[in-house]
């Protein structure tokens, strides 16, 4: 299949994040995207395509058009005020707090539009989440004009931001825009399935009310394992959207066993759904070697799930999300997509 990709990711390098009661580096880093694509063009893929430009009203489909003014002018009134290291939130509006009107100091505003604080904000952020979605646009606009699969090899992630926030190394949601533009663009229905070891809390929180677009995740227990507030089994989507949001929580340690009966659950419900466009929200944490994650997934694993989506027979987009154990994650990346093309027709 063909992957889109630019180097131009490396704009967005985080220095650090908070872990443990201290500052430690982003694992969410560079390398990830080199070793990806170092995989990819080892097992031969595909070919390797430049995104194109896409306007922002793409991304305004399916976030707000003041967040997205606030990340493209955030290192501006950041660095306006002396400070060169990256931006890291310190005070949110929770509960009880009003987040209908927005403070003019910039820590404020960082608060009010993100949800944690392992997400450095740096000067190249936005130009590389944007480009990531330019990326992610690309690749949707090879599916939606008739290829079998395309994969984007884009970061940062996108999977955890949500309608106005940010979070989780997440800016932009990329299969969430790709999913919506499937959508302005003819496709009746189109399913979302998050392999990533976290739960999507962003995907999901934007196509909760919606029965156009369908959402399905298989993760870590949010009752232990990150983003913790959102994720579980009973969360089943709302007006509309009821029965159109599913969630598989496994507890952290779950066997490969459990996490296949979780994607033949998913992948069934993929099917009766009849989409005419699947989007992969493809993070390879659940990797069993992976430094923040705690499924077991491996090489065998890997090809079982390529070969599963293939099954499908959906047009299929691949958007690359998490996976931190650096050198492994371009091998755990290229097995899936190697053995979703040879279960292809
Ligand atoms: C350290 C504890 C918080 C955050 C984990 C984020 C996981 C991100 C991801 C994505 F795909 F978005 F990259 N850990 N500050 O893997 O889901
Ligand atoms: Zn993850």
């Amino acid at each position: 299949m063909k992957i889109v990709y630019s180097d131009r990711h490396r704009l967005h390098a985080g220095q650090r994040e908070f872990y443990r009661g201290e500052l430690v580096p982003c694992f969410e880093k560079p390398e990830r995207a080199d070793f990806v694509l170092e995989a990819v063009k080892a097992r031969n893929i595909g070919p390797i395509l430049e995104p194109k430009e896409f306007s922002v009203s793409y991304i305004e489909r399916v976030h707000a058009a003041r967040y997205v003014r606030f990340l493209e002018k955030a290192w501006e009134m950041w660095s306006a005020l002396g400070n060169t290291k990256d931006a890291l939130p310190s005070v949110w509006p929770i509960r009880t707090f009003r987040d209908d009107v927005e403070p003019d100091y910039f820590i404020a505003k960082l608060g009010m539009y993100s949800y944690d604080n392992g997400t450095p904000l740096t000067s190249g952020s936005w130009s590389a989440a944007k480009l990531g979605a330019d990326v992610t646009l690309t690749a949707q606009q090879l599916v939606a004009g008739g290829e079998r699969a395309a994969f984007a090899l884009a970061r940062p992630p996108g999977h955890h931001a949500g309608p106005d926030f940010l979070g989780g190394y997440c800016f932009i949601n990329n299969a969430a825009v790709a999913a919506q533009t499937f959508r302005d663009q003819g496709a009746q229905r189109v399913a979302v399935l998050d392999v990533d070891y976290h739960h999507g809390n962003g995907t999901q929180t934007i196509f909760y009310e919606r029965a156009d677009v369908m959402f399905l995740s298989i993760h870590g227990d949010p009752k232990t394992e990150y983003p913790f507030y959102l994720g579980h089994a009973d969360e089943k989507g709302r007006g509309a959207g009821e029965g159109y949001n599913w969630n598989y929580p496994l507890p952290a340690g779950s066997s490969n066993a459990a996490w296949f009966d979780a994607l033949t659950d998913a992948t069934r419900r993929i099917s009766a759904f009849k989409p005419d466009a699947l989007v992969i929200s493809l993070g390879v944490d659940t990797f069993a070697e992976d430094p923040i994650s705690k499924f077991q997934l491996r090489e065998p694993e890997y090809l079982r799930l390529g070969a599963h989506l293939a099954a499908l027979e959906l047009p299929t987009l691949f958007v690359l999300e998490g996976g931190y154990a650096v050198a492994e994650i371009g091998h755990n990346v290229a097995h899936v997509l190697r053995s979703f093309d040879e279960g292809a027709s």
